[in-house]
């Protein structure tokens, strides 16, 4: 099963046999005091900057998220689109929980996005759905629901299964859903990377979709981030998981090195190319 994602000019292919695709987070004012500031005023050339940035660093699609206290998503979200737009030719993940945030982006983007995303709460599934096939777009489906992130794997899984069935009953194909089987900070429970790693298991058994995860969350309020950041993506794209999101440039040698061992890098052309466009 493959799903694609497009700029208006270039695709990228989600799939099992295919490299891990990088899709860069750190569009997001969460935990960025000066691009808060920015956002909030208005000032996004921030925004391009960064998008630029991980495009070079190796990011495949570009994360947009808006949201901060005071920001009005709706006005905001796709006037970023646009500005993002305009800086790189990376296709573009729309992350917001605003479904009027998220229509007003789909307005303005040019190309097949992706939706971050839908949830298995009524309320989602009722007002995203419809816009992911309206205009013709992928979604990110996040296995939690009205009772919230469950501990129990089997209730995450059954949380996918609801939105895998609600979205083919809203016309749209399986392969343009991405399920994202949630990482929480190993640091506020320490169960809770088995719990991700045992539900992409059972989705990637039961579900055959693609399946993608925004890794960062693990390392949450403990030191060394990066070095739990590596070993996690390692461990979840061994696990089968064929979209990251996370940030490009601290994760990309990890990734190359893993999509080689995992025999998703014919000849290691990726490995060695990178290799060879090194910095000196
Ligand atoms: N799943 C999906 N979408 C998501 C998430 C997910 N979107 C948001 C988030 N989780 C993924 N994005 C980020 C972005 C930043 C960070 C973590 C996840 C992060 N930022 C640093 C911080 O907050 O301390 C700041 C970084 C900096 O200052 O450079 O950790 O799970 N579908």
């Amino acid at each position: 099963m493959e799903t694609r994602i497009s700029s208006a000019a270039r695709q990228v292919i989600i799939g099992p046999d295919r490299p891990t695709v990088l899709i860069g987070e750190r569009i997001n004012p969460a935990g960025k005091k000066k691009m808060a500031q920015a956002v909030l005023a208005g000032r996004l050339e921030i925004v391009a900057r960064e998008a630029q940035a991980q495009e070079r660093a190796g990011a495949d699609i570009v994360d947009i998220c808006v949201s901060a206290f005071g920001v009005d998503e709706a006005a905001l979200l796709p006037r970023a689109v646009e500005v993002v737009m305009d800086a790189t030719d990376v296709p573009l993940c729309l992350d917001s929980s605003s479904p009027a945030a998220l229509e007003a982006a789909l307005k303005v983007y040019t190309g097949k996005a992706l939706i971050n995303s839908v949830t298995g709460e009524e309320h989602s599934l009722a007002r995203i759905l419809p816009l992911v096939k309206t205009y013709g777009a992928a979604v990110i489906g996040l296995t939690q629901d009205d009772d919230g992130i469950s501990r129990d794997p089997e209730r995450r899984v059954a949380v996918a299964h609801k939105i895998v069935q609600r979205a083919e009953a809203a016309g749209i194909a399986r392969e343009d859903i991405l399920i994202d089987c949630l990482a929480l900070a190993v640091g506020a429970d320490a169960g809770s990377g088995r719990v991700t790693l045992e539900t992409i298991r059972m989705v990637r058994e039961s579900l055959g979709v693609n399946l993608v995860l925004g890794a960062s969350n693990i390392s949450f309020g403990l030191p060394l981030r990066d070095v739990l950041n590596s070993a996690f993506v390692v461990i979840v794209s061994a696990a089968g998981v064929n979209s990251l999101i996370v940030d490009a440039a601290k994760v990309r040698q990890m990734i190359l090195a893993a999509d080689l061992v995992l025999g998703r890098d014919v000849r290691a052309r990726r490995y060695i190319e990178a290799y060879r466009r090194r910095d000196p």
